[in-house]
């Protein structure tokens, strides 16, 4: 390859590329006890799959039909956008499931793009950004504390969010490491100030199997504008979750269906950019 080449590359952020990333980032993943007993096993994949031939008898799927499918779902995988499909059109279901009896602060999905181990920063830090990062400066500050108030010295917040281009550090190419991505702990009296920018709402991307189902069946490929944050602390549920900002167009309609109206933010101008207080609540362990 010329150099030219290589720079193309490197500089064009394609669906095999972020898909490929996400699939093996999940390859990492700890997932001890992601066993299932055999029962279960025969329950949930045998309900699955009496699930999917009810929706072919009820509308007469045909053998083209099925061709299709079988093709798309083999590229899929050729994509690497199995994190991707997954965490968009099914991992709400599951989160919703998940913390049902949660009483502290809302959770939602994680999605396709979190990496664990990033920078640990000062209850008051900036977020690892490039000198030149576009976006509108956002101050987020707030308190974490017990479901009964009390506030938690030393938990952490890892954030992670995209770019003023709707891009994630580690799944697009031409960002730093850890760009956008950093573990706040806060102080004594469980109080955060994380500054950051605004990130711009994320396509999925277009030239993908996920890009090929949205345009075939005449949807739209957008989430809202999001931080993604995970906040815990010791003897306390670990928090998986997104904010969004009030006014974003696809608060609504967020393709991955993850938005809660308790997720909704709504910063007021500040002295450079803009600033919003959220506070954490977490459950008991
Ligand atoms: C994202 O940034 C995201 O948060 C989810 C859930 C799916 C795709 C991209
Ligand atoms: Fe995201």
């Amino acid at each position: 390859m010329t150099t030219t080449e290589t720079e193309q590359t490197e500089a064009a952020a394609t669906a095999a590329a972020s898909g490929n990333a996400a699939t093996a980032a999940f390859a990492q993943k700890n997932r001890a006890g992601a066993d299932s007993s055999q029962e279960r096993v025969d329950t949930l994949a045998g309900e699955l799959i009496a699930a999917v031939h009810d929706v072919i008898r009820k509308h007469k799927v045909t053998y083209s039909e099925y061709d299709a499918l079988k093709g798309w779902l083999i590229q899929v995988g050729q994509d690497g956008e199995w994190p991707l499909f997954l965490d968009v059109w099914i991992e709400h279901a599951v989160e919703e499931v998940a913390n049902e009896t949660r009483e502290g602060s809302k959770g939602t999905i994680e999605g396709p793009y979190y990496v664990p181990g990033s920078p640990r920063l000062p209850a008051e830090a900036t977020l690892p950004k490039r000198e030149d990062e576009a976006g509108t400066p956002l101050l987020f500050q707030g308190q974490v504390t017990d479901v009964d108030g009390t506030p938690l010295p030393g938990a952490t917040i890892e954030m992670w969010h995209a770019d003023n281009d709707g891009l994630y550090s580690q799944y697009a190419p031409g960002q730093p490491e850890w760009n956008l991505r950093g573990t706040v702990v806060t102080d004594d009296h469980g109080n955060f100030k994380i500054h950051t920018i605004e990130p711009a709402p994320y396509q999925i991307p277009t030239d993908g199997s996920c890009g090929k189902l949205i345009a075939a069946a005449g949807w739209h490929a957008w989430r809202p504008a999001h931080l993604h944050l995970k906040v815990n602390a010791v003897g306390h549920q670990l928090i998986t979750t997104q904010l969004y900002f009030k006014g974003d167009n696809h608060i609504a309609d967020d393709i991955a269906s993850a938005v809660k109206p308790e997720l909704v933010l709504d910063p007021t101008p500040a002295a450079t950019g803009r600033e919003v207080t959220y506070n954490f609540v977490l459950d008991k362990a």
